[in-house]
């Protein structure tokens, strides 16, 4: 144990003043190359929290001969065999890096401007991307590039996250400028923002899909075709509901503009609903689906306080985990 300390402190030390490469005392150096990943000799794969210790696990372990860590997703690969005899497995990856014990192996590294621009996560998708991650696109509507969770693992890949809960740790009774511009972080819990979902609705045609989970009563989701939000008060618009088993709870919602407690447009004359239910949404009078309620730990609550499906399981189920992601149609 003392022995890995020492390995993990001076790497870590040498970490500080050099990015690149790894300086293990007495054992090597690891070089990497930028944006490669080496593929099909992976024997050992786990999430860690940087590359410096996906170096220190190859290093501990006499089949690693080279490693890869994907900074997004912090995945830490160990391959039992280098790019020496396998160039052609040597990949570009976006967000990975590979490193080996050859001095030239940061040659290969490959400049961001090599990469195709990609404008949304399905084209990350068609291109082989296949872990969740934050990326950014390039939309039309966007040129200056957007920063963007892609769920890249749901079946039918390649989603772009707008709405995320996880576990409450981030709160969603914000104003009408934060709920336009976008809250919470892109790892965990967040808003992307009601202008970026505008500018991307705005051409083309977009797949809107609705992930639930409470917990004990399990999980479920719901899909819609063409999804457009328009409009000064990004009014929520949709063709149908194309799927899923967690019901229709948006179909009262089409057409309505969005709210938050300091701009009520909502359809109730005398309620403020943002400022009742403590969120942004499409609030009608007040709502059937909300997934921006107040985040709660208990599974059930006092009857539309929590975040809500209400075609799935009612208005007293709170949801522990759910997000809303859209899919340029093809
Ligand atoms: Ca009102």
């Amino acid at each position: 144990m003392g022995l890995i300390t020492a390995f993990l402190l001076s790497c870590l030390a040498l970490y500080c003043s050099s990015q690149n490469p790894i300086r293990f005392a007495s054992s090597g150096t690891q070089f990497a190359a930028e944006n490669r990943a080496l593929v099909n000799h992976t024997f050992h794969w786990k999430t860690v929290s940087s590359h410096v210790v996906c170096g220190r696990d190859c290093l501990l372990d006499s089949k690693c001969e080279s490693f890869n860590y994907h900074t997004s997703k912090r995945m830490c690969e160990l391959n039992d065999a280098s790019r020496a005899y396998n160039s052609s497995d040597l990949l570009k990856l976006r967000e990975s890096l590979y490193f080996d014990y050859s001095s030239d192996t940061g040659l290969l590294s490959v400049p961001l401007k090599d990469f195709v621009k990609y404008s949304d996560c399905s084209e990350l998708y068609q291109a082989g991307y296949r872990y969740n991650g934050v990326f950014t696109i390039y939309p039309i509507t966007i040129v200056k590039g957007l920063q963007v969770y892609c769920d890249l693992e749901t079946v039918g890949g390649g989603w772009i996250v707008f709405q995320s809960r996880q576990d409450g740790s981030v709160g969603f009774n914000r104003t009408w400028a934060e709920y336009q511009s976008g809250f919470g972080d892109l790892h965990t819990e967040f808003w992307l923002g009601n202008d970026a979902l505008r500018d991307l609705t705005s051409t083309g045609t977009w797949k809107l899909r609705v992930d639930i989970e409470h917990g004990q009563e399990g999980s479920s989701w719901a899909t819609y075709d063409g999804l457009v939000i328009q409009g000064a008060l990004y009014t929520l618009y949709f063709d149908h509901y194309s799927g899923g088993l967690a019901g229709d709870a948006l179909a009262k919602h089409k057409g309505v503009p969005f709210s938050t407690y300091d701009k009520d447009n909502d359809q109730h004359i005398t309620i403020n609903c943002g400022h009742l239910f403590g969120g942004g949404w499409w609030f009608t009078g007040c709502f059937e689906g909300y997934l921006n309620g107040i985040y709660h730990h208990t599974d059930t609550v006092e009857a539309e306080r929590g975040v809500h499906w209400s075609t799935w399981k009612g208005f007293k189920l709170t949801m522990k985990k759910c997000s809303m992601k859209i899919q340029r149609e093809i």
